[in-house]
């Protein structure tokens, strides 16, 4: 392919709104963290990751005969608070997965009108799909990988969000990083934490000590997994790690001084929705199912529902201390909540945290779900319950 072709299709995809936009070789294989990853169970219950595990260390089970992958970055960092309660901050964006497919689907016609390439020579993927997207990216040169396991980019940090082009045209590959590591192994420049010498800040920060090793996060253990991805009980012992945290966690990625060279994002793949983040922690509290439904229509928190979201939310307003003691009614109210027994069983372990233990006494009379009997029975144990 000509290099020629390939710039003007990489300027054209600038335009569309990637920051970042670098190609891969498909060989040699990726390092195989992933196996002793799902072994160990750090993977938590994501098993439809699992599942399609061969695909992600092998592209050609993806698409037959593909060649290069195209890794592309988008920079979605804003200076704005990330609000009081605290949400990831790609969460203050409709679902990025929806807008910056827009893109690829624009990406994916610049290709064959630029390279003569046939619809079925592509195939592209914004985090859903089975690829090792971090991992690809920085054997692109986006950034490499830093012990807080993010891709990091030397222009834009960690805020960053991936998406994947894989085809069977042969691209011209760019450079990773490479840095001259005294007796490196044969393949460490590549390695985790590549370029972040001895700071472990990421490390230290996690509130949840969610980090098996530099670069391996334990999902079970992650704010972001607990927040977002799991759909049942948040284990007791996490919950006051959650902290003011209501949707997903950046604090392994705040803390990097690797950002000092983040600039705001142009956003032209990304539609802010700032108003969901600016929302008190007493207004989540008292929305209903419809309510949350019209509310976060085409956001990526959206697919919490509203369980997950109150859930979340109860988490927070037991971890708020005496001076929110003010949530004490709305968390009372919660803990008799008809609509679901999760939120019920982390309202009852927020109200004891908050002292109101002895304003349950109805709820608890009325109560027969096993998931907020236990809740119960654990607070009896813990010797604050009344
Ligand atoms: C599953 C998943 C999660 C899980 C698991 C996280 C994890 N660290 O794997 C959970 C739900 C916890 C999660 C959280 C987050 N995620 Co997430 N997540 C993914 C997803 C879908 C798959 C990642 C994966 O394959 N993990 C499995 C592990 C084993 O793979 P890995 O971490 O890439 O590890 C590889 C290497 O480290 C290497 N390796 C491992 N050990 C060793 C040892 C040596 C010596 C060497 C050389 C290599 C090596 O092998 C592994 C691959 O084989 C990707 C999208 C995608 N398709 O890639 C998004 C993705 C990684 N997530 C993303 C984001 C933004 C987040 C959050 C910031 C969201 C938030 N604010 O709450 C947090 C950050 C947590 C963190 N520090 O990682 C972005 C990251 C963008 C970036 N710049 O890196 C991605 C790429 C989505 C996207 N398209 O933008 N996520
Ligand atoms: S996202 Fe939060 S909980 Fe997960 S590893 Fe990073 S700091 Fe720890
Ligand atoms: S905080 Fe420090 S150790 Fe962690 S990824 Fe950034 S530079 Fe690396």
């Amino acid at each position: 392919m000509s290099r020629e072709r390939q710039e003007t299709w990489r300027a054209r995809v600038g335009t569309l709104g990637f920051d970042l936009v670098r190609v891969a070789a498909l060989t040699p294989p990726l390092h195989d963290g992933l196996t002793e990853w799902f072994a160990s169970g750090k993977h938590a219950d994501l098993d439809w990751m699992e599942r399609t595990a061969p695909k992600r260390l092998d592209p050609q089970l993806v698409l037959p005969g593909a060649k290069s992958i195209v890794m592309l970055g988008v920079n979605y960092w804003s200076p704005k608070s990330a609000g009081n309660p605290t949400w990831a901050r790609y969460a203050s964006h409709e679902d990025y997965h929806d807008t910056i497919k827009l893109g690829l689907v624009a990406a994916g016609r610049a290709l064959e009108e630029i390279f003569d390439a046939k619809s079925d020579d592509y195939r592209y993927y914004v985090d859903t799909g089975p690829v090792l997207e971090r991992e690809w990216a920085a054997r692109a040169g986006l950034g490499f990988v830093g012990k807080n396991a993010m891709l990091i980019s030397r222009t834009h940090g960690n805020w960053l969000l991936l998406a994947a082009i894989l085809t069977r045209m042969e691209l011209e590959p760019d450079e990773p990083i490479r840095k001259k590591i005294v007796n490196a192994e044969p393949d460490g420049d590549r390695s985790i934490g590549l370029l972040c010498g001895k700071c472990t800040r990421c490390l230290d920060a996690c509130p949840t000590e969610a980090f098996a090793a530099p670069g391996v996060v334990d999902a079970r253990r992650c704010i972001s997994y607990q927040t977002i991805e799991n759909k049942g009980v948040i284990p007791r012992e996490l919950r006051p790690g959650i902290g003011r945290r209501i949707f997903g966690c950046d604090v392994c990625l705040e803390v990097c001084p690797w950002n000092r060279f983040a600039r705001e994002g142009r956003r032209l793949l990304l539609s802010a929705r700032d108003d969901l983040t600016e929302l008190p922690l007493r207004d989540i509290l008292e929305l209903t199912p419809v309510r949350f439904a019209a509310l976060f229509r085409g956001t990526p928190i959206k697919r919490l529902k509203w369980t997950g979201l109150l859930r979340n939310a109860c988490v927070v307003a037991g971890n708020a201390g005496d001076g929110d003691a003010l949530l004490l009614p709305q968390l009372v109210r919660l803990a008799s909540a008809p609509e679901s027994a999760l939120v019920r069983a982390h309202a009852v372990w927020a109200v004891y945290r908050l002292g109101g233990g002895s304003e349950l006494a109805a709820a608890r009379a009325a109560e027969a779900d096993p998931i907020v009997l236990a809740e119960y029975a654990a607070e009896a144990g813990s010797g604050r319950a009344t």
